[in-house]
């Protein structure tokens, strides 16, 4: 009987998938430049903190110059928990950690150099940041990535090519012994004045050639850390978006085609930085944009800034125009010499925290009757609304293969009252739509109140006021067929209170 019974449920099971199989028109076919496995969950991770923790924070330094006793490290109480936790409060996703700066400390006792924590007296010369920062990821559930400085103002062999023999080596053991990593960051600073070894000179490199980066990245950071994203102004995963600001341009595609000045291939600092922040619509790689920033108005920790920590409603401004332009934000964090967060820091993280879930927690267009235009193939199951407002980035309304403009038409029973518009496209079907435009129906006419390029992985629309509408439509214009995984109405707190 049992037995009977499981091969009528597999027999019913398996029709059930061939009629699913059969019902589903073919989805469309991805349009030019595409993610990879790995730039998808790094677009996923939204927003991560780049973490400065060297001896330049005992020396009240930006910028150590490479010969600072490593004594001088010597936090009274490390806590790369309490850190996490304060960046989990703050709806942060990752951290990245700078294992070393340009002043060439190295924060793990590495065995390319004796500039490292094992030189210092902190905990005996025992002690391990990077591994205390792995732990704290771990606990909290936060993702980890890690920067070493290609710049290194100790080496003395800085310059030659014995020293890009230390860095991968230090890059390997950073990569082996720490878990997996979601992001490799790398930057472009490439040499000046500095200690090296004593000599205290200015050295200069080509920064095109000197560091042979696709070799180290090919050799090293694909083979060993497989899942990670490489980050530069260059790419090849992530690119910077031209400042330290935390703001994308409005216009911000994912696409890109790196151009360097003399037609060399751009690398890290070596990039022309016109296209950085627009990125170009149809470039040839798909190179999305972090915005990094630091919460205060420096990268390390100097208590005469502890009142420049950024207000909540900065940081949201920031987020919109970073996360809300298909990027991620990457806000820099700086632990003082106790080896903790200011309370600053904390408290802003944690209202910043509270302001992004009360903003997400309710979206408005669930409540809505939603009409399409068209819907591909008629197959409304696999194409049709509730794709545009069930939690998953990657299911979508589609049109037919000629049809490149699309309305999708929002009716509430009541009237909502909303500030924010967020849209998605499924990035995986590449970038496809060339903008967009939002009108809500009022005294028997449309009128727009805005209107959108670049989608991509999330677009944010910040009104600045709050609108109440019973009909809203949204046009999407592409050069495929359309395709759009998300329509987000939401209300910022701020416009909640009335008078
Ligand atoms: C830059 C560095 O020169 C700064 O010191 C800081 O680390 C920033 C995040 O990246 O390239």
């Amino acid at each position: 009987m049992k037995i009977r019974y499981r091969i009528a449920l597999s027999f019913f099971l398996t029709m059930m998938m061939m009629v699913k199989a059969n019902a589903q028109v073919a989805a469309p076919k991805p349009y030019g430049a595409l993610p990879s496995e790995r730039q998808l969950r790094w677009h996923e991770t939204e927003i991560y903190s780049l973490i400065h923790y060297t001896p330049a924070v005992f020396q009240n330094e930006e910028r150590g110059y490479g010969d600072a006793d490593p004594n001088i490290f010597n936090p009274t109480d490390f806590d790369a928990l309490q850190i996490a936790k304060a960046a989990k409060a703050g709806g942060i996703r990752g951290i990245i950690y700078v294992t070393k700066h340009h002043d060439g400390f190295a924060m793990w006792p590495t065995k390319t150099s004796p500039y490292s924590v094992k030189a210092s007296s902190w905990k005996g010369g025992k002690g391990d940041v990077v591994k205390e920062f792995q732990l704290a990821t771990q606990k909290t559930g936060l993702k980890l990535g890690i920067y070493c400085s290609p710049w290194d103002r100790n080496n003395l062999n800085y310059g030659t090519d014995a020293y890009i023999t230390d860095y991968r080596n230090q890059l390997k053991e950073l990569y082996t012994n720490y878990g997996e990593l979601f992001l490799s960051w790398h930057d472009g600073a490439n040499g000046g004045d500095g200690y090296y070894g004593g000599r205290n000179e200015v050295r200069k490199v080509d920064p095109a050639t000197y560091y042979r980066w696709p070799e180290t990245w090919e050799t090293l950071t694909r083979k060993l850390q497989p899942n990670a994203a490489i980050f530069s102004d260059a790419g090849p995963d992530v690119r910077w978006v031209g400042n330290e600001d935390g703001y994308a341009p409005e216009t911000a595609w994912a696409t890109i085609t790196h151009k360097s000045d003399d037609g060399r291939p751009s690398m890290p600092g070596f990039t022309n930085t016109k296209n950085l922040g627009s990125g170009d619509r149809n470039g040839i790689r798909w190179i999305p944009f972090e915005c990094d920033v630091p919460l205060r108005h420096g990268w390390f920790y100097h208590s005469e800034e502890d009142s420049t920590v950024k207000s909540t409603d900065k940081l949201f401004d920031m987020y919109c125009s970073s996360v809300g332009r298909g990027g991620c934000l990457d806000l820099g964090l700086a632990p003082n010499k106790e080896g903790k967060l200011h309370r600053n820091d904390v408290d802003t993280l944690a209202k910043f925290g509270k302001l992004i879930k009360a903003v997400f927690a309710k979206n408005l267009a669930n409540g809505a009757k939603i009409t399409l235009s068209s819907v591909r193939g008629g197959d409304a199951k696999a194409y049709g609304t509730e794709n545009l407002i069930d939690r998953d980035r990657y299911s979508y309304w589609a049109t037919d293969d000629g049809i490149h403009q699309g309305i999708a038409e929002l009716n509430f029973r009541n009237p909502v009252t909303f500030s924010l518009i967020r849209l998605r496209e499924n990035i995986k079907l590449g970038q496809r739509l060339d903008s967009v435009r939002v009108d809500t129906y009022n005294d028997g006419k449309w009128i727009q109140i805005a209107k959108a390029t670049s989608i991509g992985a999330c677009r944010l629309i910040q009104l600045h006021k709050a609108e109440i509408a019973d009909r809203l439509r949204i046009r999407v214009y592409a050069p495929v067929a359309i395709t759009l995984s998300d329509i987000g109405l939401f209300l910022e707190p701020k416009f909640t209170v009335s008078n």
